[in-house]
């Protein structure tokens, strides 16, 4: 299996849901402002809509979205769950797919967008966080254990150091998110892309 990313782009979770359950994987890098990959590709022939993570599986098959990539992998690392059981876990990623990430951070990461917008999806985000501070109280993670919508969470979650609400007002959302990112897979995940990310920015600015 291969990921195609970005540094730190939401991409990020499909790392973190690998690394923590030791799932092989080999990992491709997207220029996301050149639409090129690492190996030269035109990323716009491996995904029309030019966005990351996009997985290319061993029999070559292509899938985007977050959604169905994250559901994906959790059939990979718990292929005994039971429809309900999934059904719980896809309410978590799609909540944080349409709530947080592209419902409110893909506009409030966006330079471009106007400063309504910003302000308008910062005002939703802060609704967000308020329910999951709530369901987290007492929770080390969304479900009775870790899953990839813990690992989206932790990346979308982190968008905050660019541009969000300050988490000091989610005490509960703010100590779950410092247990997950003590775990060996989640900070070897994020400590690899801050590095690549850094790099990135160092050659966009060259
Ligand atoms: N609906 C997509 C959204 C993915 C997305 O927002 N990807 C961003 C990075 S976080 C991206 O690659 N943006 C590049 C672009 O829009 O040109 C999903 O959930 O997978």
């Amino acid at each position: 299996m291969e990921l195609y990313f970005s540094p730190f782009a939401c991409s990020l979770a499909a790392r973190v849901a690998l690394y923590d359950a030791g799932h092989p994987a080999t990992f491709v890098q997207v220029d996301n402002r050149a639409k090129r990959t690492e190996r030269g590709e035109d990323f716009l022939a491996i995904n029309p809509a030019g966005m990351v993570p996009v997985v290319r599986l061993d029999d070559g098959e292509l899938l985007t979205e977050n959604s169905a990539i994250l559901a994906y992998l959790d059939t990979q690392m718990h292929p005994d769950r039971t429809p309900i059981e999934r059904a719980r876990l896809q309410r978590w990623i799609g909540f944080i797919n349409s709530e947080l990430h592209t419902g409110c951070f893909s506009a409030i990461l966006d330079s471009t967008a106007p400063p309504e917008v910003h302000a308008y999806s910062l005002e939703r985000v802060k609704k967000r966080f308020a329910l999951l501070d709530a369901h987290l109280k007492g929770r080390d993670f969304l479900m009775d254990e870790f899953t990839v919508a813990d690992a989206y969470l932790a990346v979308v979650a982190n968008w905050v150091q660019v541009r969000g609400p300050d988490l000091a007002a989610y005490p509960e959302l703010s100590r779950y998110l410092a247990g997950l990112r003590a775990r060996p897979g989640v900070a070897r995940a994020m400590g690899e892309e801050l590095q690549l990310y850094l790099e990135e920015q160092k050659r966009l600015a060259s």
